[in-house]
């Protein structure tokens, strides 16, 4: 499977196109709304959350509640595009006008994409970069990580991403906490963690942050239990699953690191205390005692709970002002303030959550092919058994 995104931050739509679904697997825009509300939420969001009321449109793919097989397109309208209009322009602007109507941005600001990408593509106006820059674009990641999610819960897999840190803050982590436990905790927490000892100190720390002008960032964590085991290949480094998890989990805006299972303690730790036991059970099968190595070995699954975790930095957008340079005069300045969110964590959880369930459905589709949904269910229903049995 593959999809692909288009849209700027305050253009008229986001847009993706999502290749590579079996057909006859139910589908709807319903499925889809849920999770994009979810992405909106959490606590240290700036304005532009309540701007929009992110829902999608499918526009094609989709017939009768029923993907086709062919490819799904997906639609979600910016409802601050009507305060853009000019800015945003589609048609060429006239000559003299350019200054007033473009919103012309000359200053870098540190941190994110802007001056690198108008080296890159040689833009003088920096607002041509950070527009798709912008982490408006995880919208429809998270529409296309929904449809994967509707696969991977129609064969059995649940999939949760929780918040572990912000700003320092730690939470407790009761890895013995069921799926749904751990869903029902997040989902109703302001900040998206299951420990309600640490809400209360995240949220002082965003706000402590937003006094300040600051920004800070957090931990995410990607749970999702059911997979069966040897998904993913030992046989050629592009066919490892983890590392197609770690690609995905570092292409989200912000996330400057990944780590699987127990991830950089297995630094500090002996052999002894970092594998797996193997044990297995009649009608069980095999299984691990510890899930330490979270639920990968020799780039496959076990069959234990695949557990991710990815760091994202502050935003860098920031109304404490770091120096920079203007690239029309090469003078410095200290950068300007936008509108921003001081802490887009629990936000991130959604997008990382979705970005993984995108690259689980893949590898199942990619080793179980269909084009029928109904016979690549029972393949993988089929390799559970066999499994199980072995
Ligand atoms: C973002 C800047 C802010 C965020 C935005 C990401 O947008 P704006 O410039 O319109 O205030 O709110 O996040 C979203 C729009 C979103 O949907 O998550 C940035 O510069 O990355």
């Amino acid at each position: 499977m593959r999809y692909l995104t288009a849209g700027e931050s305050h253009g008229p739509q986001l847009t993706t196109i999502l290749e590579g679904l079996p057909a006859g697997m139910p589908l709807d825009a319903a499925d889809i709304n849920e999770e994009l509300a979810r992405r909106q939420k959490g606590y240290g969001r700036g304005r532009r959350m309540q701007i929009e009321k992110d829902t999608a449109e499918i526009v094609s793919g989709v017939r009768h509640g029923y993907t086709l097989g062919s490819p799904i397109a997906l639609v979600v309208k910016n409802n601050d595009w009507k305060h853009w209009t000019n800015i945003m322009g589609i048609e060429a602007v006239e000559a003299g006008q350019e200054d007033e109507i473009k919103r012309k941005v000359t200053r870098a600001r540190p941190g994110h994409a802007d001056l690198n990408g108008a080296i890159k593509y040689g833009h003088r106006d920096m607002r041509n970069v950070l527009e798709r820059s912008s982490a408006r674009e995880t919208t429809v990641r998270v529409a296309a990580g929904a449809a994967a999610k509707k696969l991977l819960s129609l064969v059995g897999v649940d999939i949760v991403a929780h918040v572990v840190e912000i700003g320092g803050v730690k939470a407790n982590v009761d890895s013995t906490l069921p799926l749904q436990a751990l869903k029902e905790r997040t989902e109703k927490s302001p900040v998206r963690t299951s420990d309600p000892n640490v809400e209360q100190e995240m949220m002082t720390a965003i706000d402590e942050a937003k006094k300040n002008g600051d920004s800070i960032g957090g931990v995410v964590e990607v749970v999702a239990t059911g997979m069966p085991a040897g998904v993913g290949s030992y046989v050629h480094y592009d066919r490892k699953l983890d590392g197609k998890l770690a690609a995905a989990i570092m292409s989200i805006n912000a996330f400057k690191g990944v780590e699987i299972g127990i991830g950089f303690e297995a630094a500090r730790k002996p052999g002894s205390e970092v594998h797996d036991e193997i044990a297995w059970e009649q009608g069980k099968g095999y299984y691990r005692k510890t899930n330490r190595l979270g639920g990968f070995e020799g780039g496959m699954t076990t069959g234990m709970p695949i557990v991710v975790r990815g760091v994202m930095k502050p935003i860098p957008t920031l109304y404490k002002p770091l120096m920079s340079v203007d690239i029309e005069t090469k003078e410095p300045f200290s950068a300007s303030i936008e509108r921003s969110d001081s802490c887009a964590v629990p936000a991130a959880a959604v997008v990382a959550e979705s970005v993984v369930a995108w690259e689980l459905a893949n590898a199942l589709v990619e080793q179980f092919y269909s084009d029928r949904f109904e016979t690549f269910a029972e393949e993988i229903k089929r390799t559970r058994e066999y499994a199980r049995e072995f």
